[in-house]
This record gives C-alpha cells, structure tokens and sequence, in this order.
C-alpha cells in the first residue's frame, strides 16, 4: 500500500506589536484583531489541505528561532516581520538560510507611507509581496505558497 507523506505545516510569522491589531491604528491596518486572522489563515489552509502554525513575538531572538525552526519543521512560511522588516538584517539572514517557499506580507502598503518603510530587508530573499490588502493578503500569501509547493512537487 503506497504511503502518503505528511506535508509539514505552513508557519505564518508575526512580528512586533502585531498582537495589538484590531485597536492599532485601525485606518491603517484594519480593523481584524490577529486571533481573528489566525482563524481566516486556518480555515483557507485547511481548504487547501494543508495545515498552519500561527505565532506572534515581540522579541527578535524569537522569531529568529522560529524561522530557524521552519527550515525543518515548515513546509513555506508567511512572514510579517512588521517593523524588523525595515531594520534587521538577522531577520534577512534568517529568512536567507530557509530554503523553502517564502511569502512576505504586509496589512498596509508601506510605499504609500514613510520613506523609511520602503526598505525592506525580507523582500531580498522573498519569492513573493503581497501588501496594502489588509487581513485578506494573509490569505492570497496562502494561495501563493499551496502553489509554490505544487510547483516543487510536480
Ligand atoms: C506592520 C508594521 O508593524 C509596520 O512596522 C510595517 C506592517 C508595516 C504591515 O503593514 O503589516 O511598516
């Protein structure tokens, strides 16, 4: 009888002051609090047969463990990096060494804020951005990676 391998879960990655969504700054990010997103990301993977972990830090030695983490234990992860994005180059080095489908996200378009939001550290090794789309571009990063993998295993 032929086996079927279990396909590893997508990790979907949120960084700082991401837990606060829902009462920060709700013109610009929306009005979903991130429990409600987990939720969303959850049952769109699931249609996709595919299964998700969801986490939040505020601490960047954390997410650094997670994306070392996902380079064994995730089959693509989403990332919003949030403001690291714009700073870190441990987080870029992190995502560096992945080797698996890698879609950045982020609530809002930081091309139509800040210039210091136009840099972005995790778009040099992303396969793909998805921005300015509020909660929904969590679920088109989903779509992205089921076919990225399809693309891999065929
Ligand atoms: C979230 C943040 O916290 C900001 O620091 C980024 C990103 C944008 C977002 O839109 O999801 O600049």
């Amino acid at each position: 009888m032929a086996r079927k391998t279990k396909v590893l879960p997508i990790y979907v990655l949120n960084g700082p002051n991401l837990n606060l969504l829902g009462t920060r700054e709700p013109e610009v990010y929306g009005r979903m609090t991130l429990a409600e997103i987990g939720k969303a990301v959850a049952a769109r993977a699931k249609a996709a047969s595919l299964g998700v972990v969801f986490r939040q830090t505020n601490h960047e030695g954390e997410m650094i463990d997670w994306l070392q983490e996902a380079r064994t234990k995730a089959s693509g992860v989403i990332l919003n990096g949030a403001g690291w994005t714009h700073t870190s180059v441990a987080l870029l080095d992190a995502c560096r060494m992945l080797d698996r489908p890698l879609i950045e996200v982020h609530l809002s378009n930081p091309y139509k804020r800040e210039a210091y939001r136009r840099r972005s550290f995790v778009s040099e090794v992303a396969d793909g951005v998805i921005c300015g789309l509020r909660a929904q571009g969590y679920l088109f990063a989903i779509d992205a990676i089921a076919a990225l993998l399809k693309d891999r295993n065929t």
